[in-house]
């Protein structure tokens, strides 16, 4: 039986490389709590080499999703600090192992987690995972395939439980959906995170992101492309991809 950390380590190791691995479920059985250490041990490693929390995301929080990766659990894995890109940055897909996109909405957290403010976000996921598979110990143990995000502006919080959700790849349309499909309102995310945050050992901080999960299925990306999301009433957020 391999450890905690050494299964950390594994993980931390096919993201440094890019060099996909099999599912740790398909060496060993493991549970949820067991996968959630090994999230947290990832975690530790990064921090070790200075990253800072930036928050949590949740995944799973919509059916098209759930039906994509055949997964129907919500899960939570944590966000650093140098997993955030600027609005309208650059995102090296030749570092990744096969990234895909995510349009979301994110929410700024304040004292005692109560949302203070609301961001159209773009999520890149990365299964650490050959052929992007897993079960749901396998993803919640990669860090829920968490691999970088991007926050557009700021806003007030309002009604968000009907929105038109956009992705756009060079302009055109490459997904569409609404805030709607993210478990029936982006806002029932709060009440998710604190939930689960408190069962697995996330710290929901004063300035916390919450990424509150896709309201589309993810897109593979490809180099020389410009992403963006569009959430109407919300503005939009972009990023550049390129290879090398
Ligand atoms: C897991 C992450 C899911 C979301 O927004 O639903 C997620 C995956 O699909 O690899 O981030
Ligand atoms: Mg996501």
């Amino acid at each position: 039986m391999s450890t905690v950390e050494e299964r950390a380590e594994l993980l931390d190791r096919a993201t440094a490389t890019g060099q996909a691995i099999p599912q740790l479920t398909s060496a060993e059985p493991m549970t949820l709590e067991t996968a959630y250490a090994v999230q947290h041990a990832g975690i530790a490693l990064r921090e070790q080499r200075g990253e800072r929390l930036a928050g949590v995301k949740l995944g799973f929080t919509s059916k098209a999703k759930a039906e994509q990766m055949g997964v129907s659990d919500v899960i939570i894995g944590s966000l650093t600090d140098r997993m955030g890109i600027e609005d309208g940055g650059t995102f090296d897909v030749g570092r990744g192992v096969h990234p895909r996109v995510e349009p979301e909405v994110a929410f700024r957290l304040g004292p005692d987690a109560e949302p203070v403010a609301v961001a159209p976000a773009l999520e890149i996921i990365d299964s650490r995972y050959r052929d992007f598979r897993f079960s749901l110990a396998d993803v919640v143990a990669d860090n829920t395939s968490a691999s970088a995000f991007v926050l557009g502006p700021w806003t007030r919080i309002g009604r968000l439980d009907a929105l038109a959700v956009d992705l756009l790849f060079d302009g055109e349309v490459v997904a569409t959906g609404s805030t709607a499909d993210i478990l029936g309102d982006p806002l029932r995310a709060l009440p998710a995170a604190r939930r689960m945050a408190a069962e697995y050992g996330h710290r929901l901080f004063d300035g916390a992101v919450l990424l509150a999960g896709a309201a589309t299925a993810a897109v593979a990306l490809k180099p020389r492309t410009h992403v963006e999301a569009r959430v109407a009433g919300l503005g939009s957020v972009s990023v550049r991809t390129k290879e090398g």
